[in-house]
C-alpha cells in the first residue's frame, strides 16, 4: 500500500511544501508540494533526500550509553532516564540547578514541541546556562531590534516581490534559500526585480551564486560598517535625506548624523576595497529607488561589529522611507504570533542580566556559545557542571572548536538529543535519539513568523519514530520529570504540575493560535484555525496575500512610539570600528563559504548528498594565491591568531584579492562514517571564544573578517595537528 502525506521540510527557513510517498511504514520518496502557498513545487536536493537521513543506517536509534573505553552501548529508555535522573539530582544537590545548562542549535527552529519544552526547562532551572545557535548566527539582529524598536522580537522582512532595488548584503539566497525571511522560490523572486526594470546589488567578498546573477560589490570581509556607515554620510550630505517626515517616525537624528559623519568615504573605501565614487554611486541609488529593501543576513551578522552593521543596513532603509512600505521592509502576519507568545513566557529580553565569567549581556534569556568553554572551566559559585545538548554540534558550530571540545570533557555530566554519534555528542554520558521531522507533528513555528507569503501549515507525523527514537520535547519531559520540575516557561506551570496538569506542547500552541488573529476563538470564529482542523487539511492554508503596510504605530514599542536612531553604545562602536589597526601579521581576511549540499555542519552522512567533488576547502584569488606561492589544489596551511587548520585551496578569481574563503562545517569524528570519511577541517579551529572578540552589544560570535595568514602546508603539518592546541581529529 502506497500513500501521499503532505508536509513542509524542517532543513531550511524556506520551508518548502513537500508531498511524501509512505510505503508501509517509511517514506520512500519526497517531491515538492506545487499547491503550497509560498514553495509553489520548488524544493532543493537536500529536502527531496531527507528519507535517506530517517533510514540512515549510522543513526543512533536507542539510547547509547558512554563506556569507559570512550565507546557506546545501547541500553534502554529506563535505564537512561534514571540514570540521567540520578546523576543531574547529584549535581542539583551540591551545585544547584544554576549549574545546569542547556545548548540547542539550529534545527529546533522546526520543532515548536521541543522548543518550547528546551527553552521551558531552562526557565525552570531558573539556570543562565542557556546557550542558542541564536549567539552564533542572528543575535545582533534581535539587539538592534532592541535598540531601534524597543523589541528583540522585531524582525522586518524585504518584500523582494514588489520592491525596485534590493541591497543585498553578506547573503547567498540562492544556495541558502533565504535566512530571516521566507520567500519562496526567492531565486525567481530575485530575477523578477530587474525584469520589471529594477536593479539587485550584492555586496560579497566572493562572486557567489547569487552575485553572478545580479550586480556584484566586491567588499573586504568583516568591512560592512565603514560601507554602510559612509552610505549614510553620503545620504545626509547629499541632502537625500527628508528630514522632517523622520522626525516624526523617529528619535535622535542628530546623533545618526553625528554617528555618520564618522565615516568618511575615502577611509571606507580603503577599509572595504569599494572605490568612493562607487560608494556614492550606491548611496544615491539607493535613495533614488522608487522602493528599496535593504538586506543583510550571515555575512553581515557574523563579523566584529554586528549589531552596529544591522543597526546602519535598517537606518539605511528608514531613512530612504523604507520601512513599512510596499516594495521596501516590511513587518510579518503570521500564523501564530510569536511576538505575543514571547512576551508570555517571558523570553524577549535583553541586558536583564550577565553571564558569571565574561559579564556577556543576555539576549532573549540567553548567553552566548562563544562564552559556553569558559563557563565549564573557570571555577566558582554558578560553574557549568552539567550540559543538556539538543540538536546542536556545538564543536563544529561554535567559535574556537578546539577549546570547546576540551572544555565538554571536564562536564560533571552531558547529555545529548542527537540522531548521531558527532564530534560533539561523542563528548556526552548518554546519547538520546530524537525522532526527525517526517517523525513528528510540525508547525513551522519560526519561519511562519517571517514569511512574505503568509501561510498556515499543521502537520501529523508522515512515520512513526524508527527504533526507539523518541520526540524530544518528550525525552526533555521526562528528564525533567526526574529532577521535580515540569519543562515549561509558562507562568504558573510549576504550580500547575503539583496539580498533575502538564499541558503538553501541542495544547500549549494550540491555545496560542486559537486565541490569537487567525484563531477560531474555540468556536466564536466559525473560519478561524486550529490545530484540528489544519491538521485535517493536507498542506498550508494562505492567510493573505502579502504582508500588511501601515502597520509601523503598532509594531513599534518604544516609550514614545518612535524609532530609536540615537544610539551612544554604537557611536562607541563605531568609535573602536574606526580606531581598530590590523595585526601585520595576518594581512589576510578569512569568510565562510556555505554549500548548497550541506547544511551547517551535517547532511554530509547522505551518500546523494556527498556524490561528486565534495570536500572541505579554502578558496583564494589566484593573485594571493601567487603571493603566497600556492598552486590549485595544493595543501595550505591557514593560520589565525587562535588556531591553524590544513586544508585543500582552490584558486578562483571569483574570490576577492587578500580574503580567503573557507567551507564551513567540516572535520567530522564519531560514527556517522561518511561524514567523518570526508575529512576536512572545522572552520571554528581559527575562531576566538571568550568575550574579546564577540560582537559586543549581542555577544554574536565572531567568524567572518578574521585575521589569517596561508602558506604552503609542509609535510611535517599534515600529521601533526591541525591546530596550535594539539587537537587531532
Ligand atoms: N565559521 C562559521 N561557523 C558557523 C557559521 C558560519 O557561517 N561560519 N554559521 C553558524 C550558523 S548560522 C548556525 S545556525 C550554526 C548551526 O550550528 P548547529 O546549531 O550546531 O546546527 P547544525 O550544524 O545544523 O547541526 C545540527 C545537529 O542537530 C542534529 N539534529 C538534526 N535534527 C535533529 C532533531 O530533530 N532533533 C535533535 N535532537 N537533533 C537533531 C544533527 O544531527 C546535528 O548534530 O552554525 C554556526 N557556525
Ligand atoms: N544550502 C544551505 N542552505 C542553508 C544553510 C547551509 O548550510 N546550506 N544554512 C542555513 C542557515 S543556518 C543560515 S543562518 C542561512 C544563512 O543564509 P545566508 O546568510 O544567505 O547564507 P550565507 O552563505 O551564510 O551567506 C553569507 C554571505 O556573506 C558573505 N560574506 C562573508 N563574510 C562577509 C563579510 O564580511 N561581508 C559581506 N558583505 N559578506 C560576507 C559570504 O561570502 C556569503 O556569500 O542559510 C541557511 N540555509
Ligand atoms: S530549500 Fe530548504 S526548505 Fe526547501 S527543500 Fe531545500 S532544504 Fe528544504
Ligand atoms: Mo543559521
Amino acid at each position: 500500500m502506497t500513500r501521499d502525506h503532505k508536509t513542509f521540510c524542517g532543513i531550511c527557513e524556506a520551508s518548502c511544501g513537500l508531498i511524501a510517498t509512505v510505503e508501509e511504514d517509511s517514506v520512500t520518496a519526497l517531491r515538492p508540494d506545487p499547491d503550497h502557498p509560498s514553495s509553489r513545487g520548488f524544493a532543493c536536493i537536500k529536502g527531496l533526500s531527507f528519507h535517506s537521513v530517517v533510514a540512515d543506517p549510522d543513526r543512533v536509534v536507542q539510547p547509547m550509553r558512554k563506556l569507559s573505553d570512550g565507546g557506546f552501548a545501547p541500553a534502554s529508555w529506563q535505564e537512561a532516564l534514571d540514570d540521567i535522573g540520578t546523576r543531574l539530582r547529584d549535581v542539583q544537590r551540591r551545585h544547584g540547578n544554576e549549574s545546569i545548562g542547556v545548548a540547542w542549535g539550529n534545527p529546533v527552529a522546526w520543532n515548536f514541541s521541543g522548543s518550547l519544552a528546551v527553552s521551558g526547562l531552562a526557565t525552570a532551572l531558573k539556570t543562565r546556562h542557556h546557550y542558542t545557535s541564536a549567539s552564533v548566527d542572528v543575535n545582533n539582529h534581535w539587539v538592534a531590534a532592541d535598540m531601534m524598536y524597543g523589541a528583540t522580537t522585531v524582525n522586518l522582512l524585504p518584500d523582494f516581490a514588489h520592491t525596485h532595488f534590493a541591497l543585498i548584503v553578506g547573503a547567498n539566497p540562492v544556495v541558502s534559500h533565504g535566512s530571516l525571511v521566507t520567500t519562496g522560490r526567492i531565486r525567481d523572486v530575485l530575477r523578477d526585480i530587474p525584469k520589471r526594470g529594477g536593479r539587485v546589488v550584492v555586496v560579497d567578498p566572493r562572486r557567489t551564486e547569487t552575485a553572478r546573477l545580479f550586480e556584484h560589490v566586491a567588499i573586504t570581509p568583516g568591512a560592512d560598517a565603514w560601507l554602510l556607515g559612509a552610505m549614510l554620510h553620503v545620504l545626509f550630505d547629499e541632502e537625500l535625506v527628508d528630514l522632517a517626515s523622520l522626525q516624526q517616525r523617529c528619535s535622535g537624528l542628530d546623533q545618526l548624523q553625528d554617528l555618520a559623519r564618522r565615516f568618511d568615504v575615502h577611509e571606507a573605501a580603503i577599509h572595504t576595497g569599494i572605490e568612493a565614487t562607487a560608494i556614492m554611486d550606491l548611496a544615491c541609488a539607493l535613495a533614488a529607488a522608487p522602493t528599496a529593501t535593504v538586506y543583510g543576513r550571515c555575512g553581515a551578522s557574523l563579523g566584529r561589529f554586528s549589531t552596529l552593521t544591522k543597526f546602519l543596513l535598517d537606518c539605511l532603509a528608514i531613512v530612504t522611507g523604507n520601512i513599512d512600505r510596499r516594495g521596501g521592509m516590511v513587518f510579518p502576519y503570521p500564523m501564530i504570533d510569536m511576538d505575543g507568545v514571547a512576551d508570555l513566557l517571558g523570553l524577549a529580553s535583553r541586558g536583564s542580566w550577565r553571564t558569571r565569567v565574561d559579564g556577556v549581556p543576555e539576549v532573549n534569556g540567553t548567553a552566548p556559545m562563544a562564552c559556553l568553554p569558559g563557563e565549564i572551566t573557570t571555577p566558582g559559585r554558578g560553574r557549568l557542571r552539567a550540559l543538556l545538548t539538543m540538536s546542536s554540534n556545538l564543536v563544529t558550530s561554535a567559535p574556537d572548536s578546539a577549546t570547546v571540545a576540551a572544555a565538554l570533557d571536564e562536564l560533571d555530566v552531558m547529555v545529548a538529543l542527537d540522531p548521531y554519534i558527532t564530534e560533539t555528542t561523542k563528548h556526552a554520558d548518554w546519547i538520546l535519539p530524537p525522532a526527525l521531522w517526517l517523525e513528528r507533528e510540525q508547525i513551522p513555528i519560526f519561519t511562519q513568523n517571517q514569511a512574505t507569503e503568509p501561510n498556515a501549515q499543521w502537520v501529523a507525523p508522515v512515520v512513526a519514530p524508527r527504533g526507539q527514537a523518541r520526540e524530544d520535547w518528550w525525552i526533555i519531559d521526562q528528564i525533567a520529570r526526574r529532577i521535580g520540575l515540569v519543562a515549561s516557561a509558562a507562568p504558573g506551570a510549576q504550580v500547575l504540575a503539583k496539580l498533575g496538569v502538564r499541558p503538553t506542547p501541542m495544547t500549549a500552541m494550540d491555545l496560542m493560535l486559537r486565541i490569537g488573529r487567525h484563531g477560531d476563538r474555540f468556536g466564536l470564529r466559525r473560519r478561524g484555525l486550529s490545530r484540528k482542523k489544519l491538521l485535517a487539511r493536507q498542506g498550508a492554508v494562505t492567510l493573505a496575500e502579502r504582508c500588511p503596510v501601515g502597520v509601523l504605530a503598532d509594531k513599534v514599542r518604544t516609550p514614545d512610539g518612535r524609532i530609536r536612531l540615537g544610539q551612544s553604545e554604537l557611536i562607541a562602536e563605531a568609535d573602536r570600528l574606526i580606531q581598530e589597526t590590523s595585526p601585520g601579521e595576518f594581512p589576510l581576511r578569512l569568510f565562510t563559504i556555505r554549500e548548497l549540499r550541506s547544511h551547517n555542519s551535517w547532511l554530509h552522512n547522505v551518500p546523494r548528498l556527498m556524490s561528486g567533488d565534495r570536500r572541505c576547502r579554502a578558496v583564494v584569488h589566484p593573485d594571493t594565491g601567487a603571493q603566497a606561492g600556492i598552486h590549485h589544489n595544493d595543501r595550505i596551511s591557514i593560520c589565525s591568531p587562535w588556531g591553524r587548520v590544513v586544508v585543500p585551496v582552490e584558486l578562483d578569481d571569483a574570490v576577492t584579492p587578500g580574503s580567503v574563503g573557507l567551507t564551513q562545517g567540516w572535520g567530522h569524528a564519531g560514527t556517522w562514517a561518511t561524514a567523518v570519511a570526508a575529512g576536512g577541517a572545522s572552520y571554528n579551529m581559527l575562531t576566538p571564544s571568550g568575550a574579546g572578540d564577540v560582537d559586543r552589544p549581542s555577544g554574536n560570535a565572531f567568524f567572518n573578517g578574521i585575521p589569517v595568514s596561508i602558506g604552503l602546508a609542509g609535510p611535517e603539518l599534515e600529521h601533526v595537528s591541525v591546530s596550535r592546541r594539539d587537537w587531532v581529529r
